[in-house]
């Protein structure tokens, strides 16, 4: 039986290569391989290392999609910027379509509910080249909005929530043979990643113990579950055979920081490795002692979680963090020899309830820190509560409409934000991040 693993295109108004790797679809790749005698092939247009050479990138994994301007869907209209498709250009993607056998059963994953378009455009390319085989859709936009998934998307099946039991099953009706556990193959899900490709996105925990009401930690990982890090210690020295950036996917990072983080930061000094942490860390839990090897690890993205000051906004149901504890960990960072440009924290804005001016109260207190914002746009994830609200006030319409749950639809249509006040903050934020950069 021949399957095919597949990541969709992006479609959106922006999109950066921040170390977006399928992870999920990765595992689910490696453990079909350990666990059955199918063949399995690989096909992800959003691999910067497999395509043709594109535009400059930075060495540690991160850098610009070749990106193609096309035709912006209805609700976008009003929307004053160009929407593109980001990934190989289409020459490339045929060309490798056209090199793979009959496939028999095609799974696509999804990354981003609002990317649903792109992944309708993937999925109906490749279906047209092998009409006979079986898809299958899974990932965040089944799992965060099954109903509109099957509405959008033509599959024969939309999976909810982790893949593997649903493939076993799959696989089996198709006549595949599975293995029983004793006799699995050993799993390694960075084969699907190129060999030129210098990072390794890492998991080392699902889901997070917090419930802030803007997130959908707890939707996806309804507990929060750690990895044995003996596990995740082999899995490292294994990777840095032939990669030295390390990647951190987790959601709550530090949490119980002695068993898992720490240990593996010794590693990481011990190996020599770059680690780099693009979701923002729990900033309680960065004492001196987690400063220290932070530094150590060689951690070069260090991003925080400050989210914003208005602790009754942007927390809701959670005490994430707080003033205090935001000067207490960039303290500790800075005694432990991170530099003010080493160090960037997220600020959220257009939360609902969030008033421009407390986005600028936000940015105030990030400038007496002296290290870098970051404006992250809120998007109103589907099933949050911050979503439910936004639906029982009209702003957000029901039934569910993936492509409204994108960021700058957000900031431009549901969000009370004028052009003028979001500009006044998108250049605050420059010119703090500008004066840190000059000390
Ligand atoms: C790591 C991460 C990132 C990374 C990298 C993303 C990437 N994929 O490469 C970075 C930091 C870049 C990032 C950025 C953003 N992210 Co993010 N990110 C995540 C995070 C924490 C983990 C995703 C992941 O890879 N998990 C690991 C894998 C192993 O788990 P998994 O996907 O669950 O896989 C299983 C199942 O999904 C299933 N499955 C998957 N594929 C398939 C396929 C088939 C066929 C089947 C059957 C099953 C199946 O089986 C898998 C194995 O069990 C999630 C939250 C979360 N906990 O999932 C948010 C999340 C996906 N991000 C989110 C958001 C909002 C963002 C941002 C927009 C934030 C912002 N405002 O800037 C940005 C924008 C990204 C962009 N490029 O434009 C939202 C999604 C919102 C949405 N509407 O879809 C999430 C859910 C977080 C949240 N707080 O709610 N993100
Ligand atoms: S702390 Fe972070 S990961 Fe956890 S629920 Fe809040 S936003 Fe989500």
């Amino acid at each position: 039986m021949n399957i095919l693993f597949l990541t969709p295109y992006i479609t959106d108004f922006t999109a950066y290569d921040l170390w977006v790797r399928p992870l999920g679809l990765m595992q689910l790749a490696a453990w079909v391989k350990s666990r059955t005698d199918c063949d399995v092939y690989w096909l992800n247009p959003l691999d910067r290392y497999a395509g043709p050479a594109g535009r400059e990138a930075t060495g540690d994994g991160r850098g610009h999609f070749h990106r193609v301007v096309i035709h912006k869907p209805e609700c976008f209209r009003s929307i004053p910027r160009n929407y593109a498709r980001y990934g190989w250009p289409l020459e490339t993607f045929n060309s490798r379509l056209a090199a793979l056998p009959r496939i028999d059963l095609i799974c696509m994953t999804t990354l981003m509910t609002y990317w649903v378009e792109g992944a309708r455009f993937t999925l109906d390319l490749v279906r047209s080249c092998f009409p006979q085989a079986t898809t299958v859709v899974g990932g965040i936009l089944p799992t965060l909005m099954p109903i509109e998934s099957r509405r959008e998307i033509r599959a024969d099946h939309h999976v909810s929530g982790r893949g593997e039991a649903c493939l076993l099953k799959l696989i089996e009706q198709g006549g595949g043979h599975v293995r029983p556990p004793s006799q699995a193959l050993p799993a390694d899900p960075g084969e699907f990643l190129s060999t030129a490709d210098p990072a390794y996105p890492l998991l080392t925990s699902r889901g997070c113990p917090m419930h802030c009401s803007y997130c959908a930690s707890r939707l996806l990982n309804p507990d929060f579950s750690e990895r044995a890090v003996a596990d995740v210690i082999d899995e490292v020295r294994f990777a840095s055979r032939s990669r030295q950036h390390f990647v951190f996917f987790d959601d709550a990072l530090l949490i119980h920081k002695e068993y898992r983080f720490l240990p593996l930061a010794r590693l990481a000094a011990e190996l020599g490795l770059k680690l780099h942490t693009p979701n923002g860390l729990h900033v309680r839990e960065i004492d001196r002692v987690t400063a220290v090897a932070l530094k150590a690890a060689g951690t070069q993205t260090l991003r925080l979680s400050l989210e914003t000051t208005a602790g009754d906004i942007g927390t809701r149901g959670s005490s994430k963090v707080d003033a205090a504890a935001m000067r207490n960990a960039v303290e500790a960072l800075f005694s432990a020899g991170f530099s003010p440009a080493d160090l960037e924290t997220y600020v959220l804005w257009g939360l609902p309830g969030q008033s421009i001016a407390s986005v600028h109260a936000t940015l105030d207190f990030v400038e007496t820190l002296g290290i870098i914002p970051r404006l992250a746009d809120y998007s109103p994830v589907p099933g949050t509560a911050d979503f439910m609200r936004l639906q029982k006030t009209g702003r957000l319409k029901r039934p569910g409409n993936p492509l409204q749950t994108n960021k700058l639809y957000h900031l431009f249509r549901t969000c009370a934000y004028s052009a003028l006040e979001m500009e006044a903050v998108r250049n605050r934020c420059r010119e703090i991040a500008a004066s840190v950069r000059q000390d």
